[in-house]
């Protein structure tokens, strides 16, 4: 079953399988607690006669099943963080070196791109800023400074499977690279005020030349 906008991230099968493996080891959890709930509620009317049971798990015997509840859903917890651990290793604890660089600001309600300008150097003079407007080569690696300037933002690119926080007052630098050409989704994913909904913009993932003539457009303006 495929419930995900399309992915262009090389990392993009990966989590989606995590999402369903963590969806599976929550979902039989949540299934044998209500049932554990439920079943004696309804089977209680069957058994009117029967005195009530009140059980303090005073007992060894009734004790080692609050233990075999907590291991199953430790073992569970554990296969979820072995299955997660090498996705956000590469992910959030690896920088490759960069291909191209651009600073990402959040601000309400838009999101403010600077590019390096000519010179290719980002925090220097020609630097050219355009709104709600990111311009990525495709199979390249990008960095983003991410920044805020007002209030937390989150900077979401639900194609690129990417989600980061914008906190004002900090850069995070996160990385993506992408592997399909076209238009693609910026959001904000983080309530940021009565405009939050607002917070929209466009990635444009394009071949390299069809990119590098972008960026000579825009540097021209
Ligand atoms: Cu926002």
């Amino acid at each position: 079953m495929n419930i995900f906008p399309e992915s262009i991230s090389q990392i993009g099968s990966e989590m989606d399988k995590l999402f369903w493996i963590i969806t599976a080891v929550v979902g039989i959890a949540t299934v044998i607690t209500l049932f554990l709930f439920i079943y004696p509620i309804v089977t209680r009317k069957r058994n009117k006669t029967k005195e009530e049971m009140y059980m303090v798990g005073n007992s060894h015997n009734k004790r080692k099943w609050v233990y075999i509840g907590m291991m199953l859903l430790f073992l569970g917890d554990m296969y979820i963080l072995l299955k997660e651990h090498p996705i956000w290793e590469s992910v959030e604890q690896t920088l490759p070196e960069p291909d191209f660089k651009i600073v990402i600001i959040g601000k309400q309600w838009m999101w403010n791109i600077i590019y390096p300008g000519p010179d290719g150097k980002l925090y220097t003079d020609d630097d050219v800023m355009a709104y709600n407007e990111l311009h990525v080569p495709v199979n390249k690696v990008v960095h983003m400074d991410i920044k805020a300037l007002d209030v937390v933002h989150s900077v979401f690119l639900p194609q690129a499977r990417f989600k980061q926080d914008a906190l004002p007052g900090r850069t995070i630098t996160r990385w993506i690279k992408l592997n399909k050409t076209g238009e693609y989704d910026i959001s904000c994913a983080e309530i940021c005020g009565t405009g939050h909904s607002i917070m929209r913009g466009t990635m444009y993932v394009e071949d390299f030349n069809t990119w590098e003539k972008t960026m000579a457009d825009i540097y021209k303006k």
